[in-house]
């Protein structure tokens, strides 16, 4: 039977701005406070997924969240109506206010992780929703994220979901941005790699010094657990503490694999050796041949790594068996990383051909393509079990353009985030949005 892997995109919602809210993770920290274009942005996403879906990809995408989160500044104690609530928190606790209105689900390579049905123990797909513990206002996305991947992966023959971990710093879970999938076909069982930053509970592993690591070892064990993966499926790997401390706070942003491939920074993992040795050995045990592909630290430096996000690509399959790379504009204003790129493509190597997409909405957040998407890989009887509302089409781009251009602002500062007008603008825009896409009810505003 055949197999794909599909991408899901995460739609900027319409609150997207800089909170300045992610310590470590650079570019949040630098636009901090600069106004946004949420419109801008959205229709920015929605380009890269058109594009890969006219490029014969599968292509789907992911609702965003309701935000300002009304709920969430309750039970931080604000009462009163809606815009009470609203007011109060501006008043009194900004940071919370912005915190509570960030648009960060769009990063959905946060929002889970999932395992296909190939690795799993019951043949089915399986999905735990990232608790994203480290920062606040990224801990309170998992709820509605599993009611929109519970809306739009329902058919429980095929998969099956997971609540978030305990939501305490030990169990510290980013989703997909650490975990890669190795395949000779994305049908056949493959070998899941799980990097982490940190071990909660064994002191031998360092740490790093300055930023925090977001992922720990004891997540990615419970997450292969309740997946039901085998030993011999599953690969771990320590992240290098330096490479965090310089701003790689998820190891997508100096690392990306697809299929047999992984291509990643000098610098990226500790004991690197010894972790290729072990993806060569277990993926050759399930018919694969793994390659890896190296950037020397001569060539391309972290820095540059985290100022262009050359690793946070999306590393596609191609029908003829090479692989394309999609890579952000910022890779081409780096003059070592577009010199790399272009001896990359031209070397007769598998990555033959690279595509860049202006992102910089999201990208001035610390986004890239890969933050961009969740991959599901599926086979055609999961395709087809999966709503259909959700997969991406020429219509529905052409329907989701033009709600963009109905509801969004495309200015947005930190004042504006205070005005209850923009709570009323979200709610009307998330109602047709869950009508468009036929999600159901999912937003708390929609339940409650
Ligand atoms: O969690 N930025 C996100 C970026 C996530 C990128 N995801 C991956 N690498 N997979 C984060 O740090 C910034 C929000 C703000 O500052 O307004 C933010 O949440």
């Amino acid at each position: 039977m055949k197999s794909y892997e599909v991408n899901f995109d995460g739609l900027v919602g319409p609150t997207h701005n800089y909170g300045g809210l992610s310590y470590g993770n650079v570019a949040s920290q630098s636009n901090s406070q600069q106004s946004s274009n949420p419109k801008e942005a959205a229709l920015q996403g929605l380009a890269k997924m058109k594009a890969l879906m006219e490029m014969g990809f599968q292509q789907g995408v992911l609702a965003p969240q309701e935000r300002p989160d009304v709920a969430a500044l309750r039970r931080l104690g604000f009462s009163g109506s809606d815009a009470q609530v609203i007011e109060r928190a501006a008043k009194d606790a900004m940071p919370l206010l912005v915190a509570s209105c960030s648009a960060s689900s769009m990063w959905v390579a946060n929002a889970a992780t999932v395992s296909p049905s190939a690795d799993t123990a019951d043949g089915r797909v399986h999905f735990t929703a990232a608790n994203l513990n480290c920062k606040y206002h990224r801990s309170i996305e998992h709820p509605t994220t599993s009611r929109v991947l519970g809306a739009m992966f329902a058919d429980q023959k095929h998969f099956a979901h997971h609540a978030a971990l305990p939501a305490v710093a030990q169990f510290g879970d980013e989703g997909a941005a650490n975990h890669t999938r190795f395949c000779r076909d994305y049908g056949q069982a493959g070998v899941e790699f799980f990097v982490f930053g940190r071990s909660a509970f064994d002191t031998r592993y360092p740490a790093p010094q300055k930023y925090p690591a977001r992922q720990t070892l004891e997540a990615s064990q419970a997450v292969a657990r309740l997946h039901g993966l085998s030993d011999d499926g599953v690969v771990y790997a320590q992240q290098n503490p330096s490479v965090i401390d310089q701003g790689v706070f998820h190891n997508d942003v100096i690392a990306v694999g697809n299929g047999e491939v992984l291509f990643y920074h000098e610098d990226a993992f500790l004991e690197t050796d010894k972790m290729l040795a072990e993806l060569q050995a277990k993926l050759g045990k399930r018919g694969g041949n793994f390659q890896s592909i190296c950037v020397p630290r001569s060539q391309v430096t972290v820095e540059d790594a985290v100022r262009s996000y050359l690793f946070n690509s999306q590393l596609l399959s191609r029908a003829d068996g090479s692989m394309l790379l999609i890579v952000p504009e910022e890779c081409r204003g780096n003059e070592r990383v577009w010199q790399y790129l272009q001896g990359l493509t031209s070397s007769g190597g598998l990555i033959r051909e690279v595509k860049v997409f202006d992102l910089k909405q999201s990208m001035q957040n610390g986004g890239g393509p890969a933050c961009l998407r969740l991959r599901v890989a599926l086979n055609q009887t999961e395709l087809a079990a999966v709503n259909p509302g959700v997969i991406m089409t020429a219509p529905l781009y052409g329907t989701l353009t033009q709600w963009v251009d109905k509801h969004y602002r495309d200015r947005l500062s930190e004042n504006d985030l205070a005005d209850p007008q923009l709570l009323l603008e979200c709610r009307t825009a998330l109602d047709e949005l869950t009508q468009i896409l036929k999600l159901g009810a999912v937003y708390p505003f929609q339940i409650n």
